[in-house]
């Protein structure tokens, strides 16, 4: 059989592009819940445990069947939770509109070959829109949203990740099939996402997901690799690579489809 050519990469947002969780997302649930007078606070472990949840609005509905179980039943529980939520989504733009949140080792040099070498680009997050548009404005470059012909995001699909709903969601609308892309992730609901659409996923590891099961990944690595920073290989076969550039890509690639 003849192997599909790679023709687009489709990036995770949160942990993927930049370690947004601990020093982003964080900081804004934790900022949305003082300024409602509550006295809920989360903890970077605290929080590594809630991240078992994506999604802002699961994640605090999590938190409260584990520390507020009573409040879930009380009348208007959802709008509470979606203006607390709004009220996060406010606050994290303006961290990252600040500067907070660089882009992680590799990206911004990956994301500029593929585009040199014509390969299209999509998002797969369950992250807000735009926390995505904020993020790609302030840490990627201005305008580079348009970069990615398809972004996925939010609640456009009601299953979040670990479903591979997002996933789907964007490889129909890019028209093409998962053998075509190549999915970017950090995390193991991010990962059995991707490869629950099919997708062959590369995995750069951060803090939070580093102890996860990534036995499904095409390779897992520290991270994408710079120019004089060499990135680790956690597992799987990089050979003689050092950095994650589009001639290992498609090599990569073409080894996982064959
Ligand atoms: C990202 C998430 C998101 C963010 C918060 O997961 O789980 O919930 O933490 O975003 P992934 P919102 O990287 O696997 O897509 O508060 O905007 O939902
Ligand atoms: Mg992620």
């Amino acid at each position: 059989m003849t192997p599909v050519p790679l023709q687009a990469l489709i990036f995770d947002v949160d942990g993927t592009l930049a370690d947004t969780e601990q020093d982003g997302h964080r900081i804004a649930f934790n900022g949305a819940f003082e300024a409602a007078g509550l006295d809920w606070h989360w903890d970077v472990a605290r929080y590594g445990e809630l991240l078992a949840v994506t999604g802002g609005k699961e994640r605090i509905r999590y938190y409260l069947t584990q520390s507020h179980p009573a409040l879930l039943d009380e009348a208007g529980i959802d709008e509470r939770i979606a203006q607390l939520h709004k009220a996060k989504t406010a606050l994290y733009s303006k961290l990252v509109a600040g500067g907070a949140l660089p882009l992680r080792p590799g990206v911004a040099r990956l994301i500029a070959e593929a585009r040199a070498a014509g390969l299209r680009l999509a998002i797969a997050t369950t992250t807000t829109p735009e926390n995505v548009a904020i993020l790609l404005e302030h840490s990627l470059a201005p305008g580079s949203s348009a970069w990615f012909e398809v972004i996925g995001a939010g609640d456009v699909v009601p299953a979040k990740k670990p479903a591979p709903d997002i996933y789907q969601w964007v490889l129909e609308r890019l028209q093409l099939p998962a053998s075509a892309c190549l999915a970017f992730e950090d995390s193991e609901n991010g990962l059995r996402a991707a490869r629950g659409a099919g997708l062959t996923t590369i995995v750069t590891v951060n803090p939070y997901t580093e102890d996860q099961d990534f036995g499904d990944a095409e390779i897992v690595l520290s991270d994408l690799g710079t120019p004089t920073a060499a990135f680790h290989c956690i597992a799987g076969d990089a050979g003689t690579a050092t950095q994650a550039n589009i001639e290992t890509l498609r090599r990569w690639h073409a080894r996982s489809t064959r």
